[in-house]
Parts: C-alpha cells; structure tokens; sequence
C-alpha cells in the first residue's frame, strides 16, 4: 500500500529558508510531508543529486494581450504556461488589459475566458487600469478584488494607457482602501516623447535609439513620484521592471523611511545592455524593451539590491512578439523606434537564467534566488502559503532541477511564440527537467506533457504588503490637526 500519491525521493529541498535533503510526499495535489524516509508513492520520482525547487511564481506576464500599439502578444494560455512550466514555473499572473472605456468587469471576463480552457499552469490576473473612473473604482473594481484579483498596474507612459498623477492617486488611495496592491510602470512621458521627437528630427530612428529615448532619468524621475504619490495616501507600492541603478537608490531611500515600496527586476536588466539594441538593420528592434536595459553599472547595481533586498522579486516581463508584421514591425518593416512593438520573451528563461548566472556564479544563494523568483511573489500577490514553497499544506508545485545540466539556449528548444530569443547561444548550467504542478506531471525529461485547461485560475487574497497601515503623510497629519480628522481615513 502507498503511503502517498507521489514521492519525490532524495533530493535537496530548497525553500527561501534553507535547503535540506529530504523526500517530499504528495496526496491529493498537496505536499503532505518533507522529510526523509518516507513510506512509498504509487508514483516515485527519484531525485538523487537534484534539486528540488518550489514552482517558480511569475509575476509579471503578458500573455494574450493587445498593446497600446493594438500588436497581440505572440502566446496564448496554452503556449505561455507551456513554455512557463518547461522553465520551472507553474504560476504566472498575466495582465487583463482594459483598455479606455472598456468595463473592467468586461475585461477580467474576457481573460477567464481565454485563458480556462487553454492554461496549463495555474494563473491568476493583475487588472491594467488605463480609464479609473469614479465609478469603476467604486464598484466594479472592489467586486474584481473580492473575486481575486488584488492587484492593479497602472502606466506612467504609453499614451493609450497612461494615467496622470491625480488618476494614479485615486488609484493608489482606492486600492489601499481594498487591500489591493498597486504596481506601477513608472517612466516620465514628457521625457520620453521630448527626447524621442529631438532625435527623429535630426534623423535618429534606429532602434538603438530607443535606449537613449527611454533614459534612466525618466525611470528614476518617475520612480519617485510614484513613491511620492503613495507617500501621500499611505498606500503600498510595487514598482515593475526596475532597470537603473538610480532608480533603485530611489527605492531603496523610500524603504530607508520605512515607506511601504517593493520591486521587482527583470532577467533583461541583469543580462542585457543597451549595447545589445545597437545591432544592425532591424535586429536591435528584438530588444526594444520599456525599460531597456541600460549599462554594467546598472546591472551589477541590480544584481546587489536582487541580492541584498532592496529588490523584492525576479519576474520575466514577458510581451512576446514576433519580429514581423503581426508584432514588432506591424508599423511596416522599418519602423522608427517610437514604433518598433516593445517587449522581449522570458518566461522559459527566467529561472535557468538566472539560476545559471546567479546561483551559478556566486551572484545570488540558492535561498534568495528560491526566495526572489517563487516566495516573494507568493507573498506580496496574495498566494502565500498557497504558492511558492514546499511545505505541508502548501499546492504540490515544485521542480526537480539538475544542477549540473549544460544547455545551449536554442529559441527552436523552447516552447513560446515568439520566433526567438535575446538569449540565442547562451551557455547555460542548471535546468529543469521534471516539474509537478499540484500532484500532477506537467514536465518529464524536458518535455511538456500537461493538457490545456488543467491550469487553474487563482483567486488571490490580500497582499502581505497591504496587511499594516503605515504612518499618514505630513500633509495627511496636518489635514487631520487642522480639523480635517476623516481625512484620508
Ligand atoms: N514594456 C511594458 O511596459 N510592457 C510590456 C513590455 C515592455 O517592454
Ligand atoms: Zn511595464
Ligand atoms: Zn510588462
């Protein structure tokens, strides 16, 4: 007789607390005890010499979403969360992207719609809010929290989805309000289109280009006043792909104040330059990015803060699009920069990159690379202990890597739509090879072999960082002295 559905036998389980050699037992989707010796599994996977991770959580994922260009992101449900399992993620929260005057309600629908019957890895939804009306905020939205969806994005630029400063404090103040955490895309607009108008006036379309136009002074001015602006209403704060070493001396001042700001970076910032858009013809459009990434010095100024904790998470970013007329160059085959689609694939590479390069090299410990791409994530969306940890209790997700596997990255291996990857031709060392995804085989020996619609949407709870109220702002606590006392309450 089983002692358990499925044991995984003999590896090093690491959690962002520490890793031990233990066996993990698994009955009914969830982890039921890790330590060794334990009694048979109907199933057995051996482990010996492996590694066996928490299921990666990826936070920051655009699958099935239209651009503020009107470009569709080359995956779907079913190839994105492939191609997310194959690289040891077994969640990813997408965006449901409303676009202005769409209903949010509408939108979230939309997304269940799209991604149940194609998902093969858990997901859940961060609501893009680019037309916060009164009225959405007031009722539509609070009901979308309720139904799990606790987190918001809202962009600083891009034209069709921008909001200006007072819709973002509305924002901020409402989701604080739901216990709702707010992300922000935070580059300053007027920069961006001044800078971007002056160099195609004296002919500069390129796209390297693009890296000059999208500067670090516009993610750090940006930066913060987003953290200004959630000062001022006591609201938490999530700033998305952060790329510039200036940009996290912004956050890490703020969390110096004790303010309640948390980022993510992205592998993009840690492996590229900007010197990778300077490439000839077109190529360079492959990594058109927003952020881009910009300089060594900003990449080992990430690299520190994803190591010390002035970075929060790893997330990949993902906004595939092909390097044709449906994505990048949908604006014709040599667009100016301002045209080029923006985005780069990751959501395969995320983990073994980063594993590889991180861990790998002395970078990152297993325990903050465990903590950065699967706990942190967990904890701030909502899906703590649910997600990201190997635990009694917690969803049976886990992969089992081999440490010591060599792989050449080949865009033709992975499994997204994309058509390539800025990666091509890295050596690698440390990969995945069998990933559980609540009890469930998804991934053997490298191979996919989960059916569409066995993922799961993930109706998620309160951020850990809207849990304690900070201190009010100085203008809230002199509002409040001055007689004002429901102000901001
Ligand atoms: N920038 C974004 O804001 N989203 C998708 C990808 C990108 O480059
Ligand atoms: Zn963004
Ligand atoms: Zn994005």
């Amino acid at each position: 007789m089983a002692d358990f559905d499925l044991v995984v036998r003999g590896g090093t389980v690491a959690t962002g607390v520490g890793a031990t050699r233990a066996d993990v037992g698994i009955t009914g989707g969830a982890v039921r005890a890790v330590r060794e010796g334990l009694g048979p599994g109907r199933e057995e996977i051996p482990a010996d010499g492996k590694l066996v991770l928490p299921g990666g959580v990826d936070a920051h994922t655009h699958i099935a979403q239209r651009s503020s260009m009107g470009i569709l992101t080359a995956d779907d449900f079913e190839s994105g969360t492939i191609s997310a399992v194959c690289g040891g993620t077994t969640t990813v929260i997408s965006f449901a992207a409303q676009h202005r005057g769409q209903s949010p309600r509408e939108v979230v629908e939309a997304y269940h719609g799209e991604a149940g019957p194609k998902a093969v890895g858990d997901y859940g939804f961060h609501l893009i809010l680019s037309d916060p009306t009164p009225e959405a905020l007031r009722v539509e939205v609070p009901a979308l929290v309720e139904e799990g969806v606790s987190s918001f994005k809202v962009y600083m630029t891009y034209e069709a989805l921008r909001v200006n400063d007072r819709q973002l404090l509305e924002v901020l103040r409402s989701a604080r309000g739901m216990g709702a955490l707010t992300m922000v895309h935070a580059e300053n607009h007027g920069m961006i289109g001044w800078m971007s108008s002056e160099l195609l006036s004296g002919g500069h379309a390129a796209p390297k280009f693009h890296a000059v136009a999208h500067g670090k002074l516009a993610e750090s001015e940006a930066t913060a006043r987003a953290i200004g602006l959630a000062e001022l209403v006591d609201a938490p704060l999530y700033v998305v792909h952060v790329s510039s070493k200036e940009a996290v001396e912004a956050i890490a001042a703020a969390r110096a104040r004790g303010l309640k700001v948390f980022a993510e970076t992205c592998p993009q910032y840690l492996l590229l330059t900007a010197d990778d858009l300077d490439r000839p013809g077109m190529e360079g459009a492959a990594i058109c990015c927003s952020p881009p990434p910009r300089d060594r010095e900003s990449q080992q100024a990430i690299w520190a803060a994803l190591r010390g904790g002035a970075l929060d998470v790893l997330s990949s970013d993902h906004a595939p699009y092909t390097m044709d007329e449906r994505g990048k160059l949908a604006a014709g085959p040599t667009p100016p920069f301002p045209r080029i689609g923006n985005g780069v694939p990751g959501i395969e590479l995320r983990m073994p990159l980063v594993f590889s390069e991180g861990v790998g090299r002395g970078r990152l410990s297993l325990e903050r690379f465990v903590t950065v791409c699967c706990e942190a994530p967990a904890r701030l969306f909502g899906l703590w202990p649910r997600k990201g940890t190997i635990a009694p209790g917690s969803d049976a997700d886990l992969a089992v890597w081999d440490p010591d596997r060599e792989v050449t990255v080949r865009w033709a291996d992975l499994h997204d739509r994309a058509g390539y990857t800025p990666y091509e031709g890295r050596r690698l060392r440390g990969w995945p090879e069998t990933v559980v995804r609540r009890g469930e085989v998804v991934v053997r020996d490298r191979q996919p072999i989960a059916a569409p619609g066995s993922g799961r949407f993930l109706a998620r709870g309160s951020s850990e960082a809207a849990a304690p109220l900070g201190r009010p702002s100085w203008s809230v606590r002199l509002a409040r002295r001055f007689g004002a006392r429901d102000f901001l309450r």
